[in-house]
């Protein structure tokens, strides 16, 4: 049987890092339109999409702040449109699904459970090896800003809001018990299949980085969901190479971007969310397997289209 080929989705800025800690990061409309264009011409079939405040860089779940540059993406490429419905830690659900309500796009994050949500001390120190961390200011004083709320309430609001625009789920799953989660809610009848699971490792309050886990999720998904799922792999920090190229190997689609690391290897900054694209996608080509275009991107996923 033929290989399948490897989706490449890049998260182009997200809600976590901010713009102090790298000059490449997006955040005005101009720079997230551009660097999503040259993320999909360099083989990103899908663009994992949040958008900030033009002028302080804040994250945004103002329809205002997308509409300056979906078109332009749009226009410019035929990659799949996924909008987070993650929006930022302090938000509420019925805030974080508005611009996926608004906009209706092919595909949107779905967040599969309630949790701590850091950066791993670990993570940072990939770029920075004198970086140090404040245990009390950072983690413990924080501690309320750093919950990442997505109860069974939150779920079945965003499903059920969502569910007449026939968007396909990007099920964030940053933990073995947010596969339950998730089995549990496509027993009910809240998703069906096939779903699409993003297994996540390395945010501090969610699974680590390690192989070993990559092994346990995707063994734990296949238990539960046998052939009704597609799934991609995100490592955040140092981890995001290390853990997509053994995906890729694995059968697996990856993600990259600078939403989930701002490096292009240990202890420097990536140019620009193409440049971890066309690395990625180096990677993948050389170890013998072939990168999905968008249309294939949609065929794979059993998208709208
Ligand atoms: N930042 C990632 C670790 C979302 O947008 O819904 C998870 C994420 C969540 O992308
Ligand atoms: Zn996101």
């Amino acid at each position: 049987m033929a290989r399948q080929k490897t989706i490449i989705t890049c998260a182009i800025t997200g809600a976590i890092h901010t713009p102090t800690m790298s000059d490449a990061l997006p955040y005005t409309y101009d720079d997230i339109a551009n660097q999503a264009v040259a993320a999909a011409e360099a083989g990103a079939s899908i663009l994992h999409l949040h958008a900030r405040d033009n002028d302080t860089g804040a994250p945004s779940v103002d329809p205002k702040d997308f509409q300056p540059f979906l078109p332009r993406i749009k226009q410019a490429t035929d990659a799949v449109v996924n909008i987070s419905t993650g929006g930022s830690l302090s938000l509420s659900i019925q805030d974080r699904i508005t611009p996926a309500k608004t906009f209706s796009p092919e595909m949107c994050s779905m967040n599969m459970g309630s949790m701590n949500f850091s950066f791993h001390p670990l993570a940072k120190r990939y770029g920075d090896d004198d970086w140090k961390f404040d245990w009390e200011k950072d983690y413990v004083a924080n501690s309320d800003g750093n919950i990442f709320r997505n109860t069974f309430r939150d779920i079945r609001e965003a499903a059920e809001t969502l569910a007449p625009h026939d968007i396909k789920f990007e099920h964030e799953c940053y933990d073995v018990g947010h596969l339950y989660n998730l089995k549990f809610c496509m027993d009910i009848g809240l998703f069906k299949a096939p779903i699409f699971i993003q297994f996540i490792f390395g945010i501090l309050g969610g699974i680590g980085p390690e192989v070993d886990n990559l092994v346990f999720m995707k063994r734990t998904a296949d238990r539960l969901f046998g052939d009704d799922y597609r799934w991609s792999v995100l490592g955040a920090g140092g981890a995001q190479m290390t853990l997509a190229t053994t995906a890729s190997q694995m059968g697996g689609h990856v993600r990259v971007g600078l939403e989930d690391s701002l490096f292009i290897s240990r202890g420097k900054l990536a140019d620009n969310n193409a440049h971890q694209v066309a690395k990625i996608r180096r990677i993948v080509e050389d170890l013998g397997c072939e990168v999905a275009t968008p249309d294939e991107a949609r065929d794979i996923l059993a998208l709208k289209g």
